[in-house]
């Protein structure tokens, strides 16, 4: 059960991302706003208080791993391991301009944190299962958490992966499904329709559960269940709203990516304050 206290931090934490994710995209001017913002409050949960990682250490052979498939929302990671302490958040200004550490997509040559380069969608799934397959057979106790979109999962690739996670009892893999009903120009379930995504993964061996992915509680309480599960690859669809923080983006259509100028981010960062607690 998460305090009072931890879910007020978690929740300022979550802003502070949404908000540090809007400025960088602002310094370069466009970007992937909606995907980057659904995924701010599980970023939060994981490096706020789940997650084993040591930011003055970042390749420390102990850590949990995070692998963002969904890698157009690397904006929000940057966000998250900046205000974590891996860098300084001044930095995340150099958003995707040449010769940053901070790519449009994730990088893990580049940028401090950063586990496994993502951006092509589906292809996170099979290396996630891969590095947790390697821990253990090293007999390592961390966890892999792997963060992939709902369009994403149309990708063959991602249910090859889930068989493989069944095969070689992946229980050291916790998966989140970002399920915010939109993909990059509309509505998965009028693009491709997914059905129960919970089903699905279950029908593939997984322990599911679906929780609202913008409630700590909730997901707190999914992660502690899914640790519980031995033998098991554990899937958790998040329940999510594409463009959640800011209202005028909120479950647009074209919110996938959006052009954001200097007067739009006030508008953003003034929306955004008001929400810390
Ligand atoms: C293999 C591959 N095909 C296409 C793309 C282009 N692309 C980037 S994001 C995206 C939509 C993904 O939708 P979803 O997984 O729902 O993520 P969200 O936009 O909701 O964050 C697409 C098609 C890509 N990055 N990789
Ligand atoms: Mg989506």
């Amino acid at each position: 059960m998460l305090t009072t206290n931890e879910i007020r931090n978690l929740s300022n934490f979550a802003t502070n991302i949404r908000m540090e994710t809007m400025k960088s995209i602002a310094s370069v001017g466009t970007g992937h706003t909606g995907g980057s913002l659904s995924i701010a409050d599980i970023l939060s949960l994981l490096y706020g208080k789940v997650m084993k990682v040591d930011p003055n250490n970042p390749f420390w052979e102990e850590r949990d791993w995070l692998i963002l498939s969904k890698g157009h929302s690397g904006p929000a990671l940057y966000a998250a391991l900046g205000l974590k302490g891996y860098f300084p958040t001044e930095e995340l200004l150099t958003l995707n301009k040449p010769g940053t550490n901070y790519p449009s997509h994730p990088d893990w040559t580049k940028t401090k944190g950063v586990d496994m380069s993502t951006g092509s969608l589906g292809q996170g799934a099979s290396t996630a299962l891969g590095i947790a397959l390697g821990h253990k057979m090293n007999k390592k106790d961390n966890y892999i958490y792997l963060i992939l979109g709902d369009g994403e999962i149309q990708e063959g690739q991602v249910w090859e992966a889930a068989l493989f996670a069944n095969q070689f009892e992946l229980d050291n893999v916790i998966a989140f499904v970002d399920w915010n009903k939109l993909q990059l120009d509309g509505y998965t379930k009028k693009i491709n329709n997914l059905g129960n995504i919970e089903k699905k993964f279950e029908a593939f061996g997984w322990h599911s559960q679906t929780v609202n992915g913008h409630d700590f509680q909730e997901m707190e309480n999914a992660i502690v269940a899914a640790k519980k599960e031995k033998g098991k690859p554990s899937l958790i669809v998040l329940s999510t709203i594409k463009g959640k923080g800011y209202s005028k983006l909120e479950n647009t259509i074209s919110n996938h990516s959006t052009a954001v100028s200097q007067e739009i981010l006030k508008e953003i960062v003034s929306e955004l304050e008001s929400q810390l607690l």
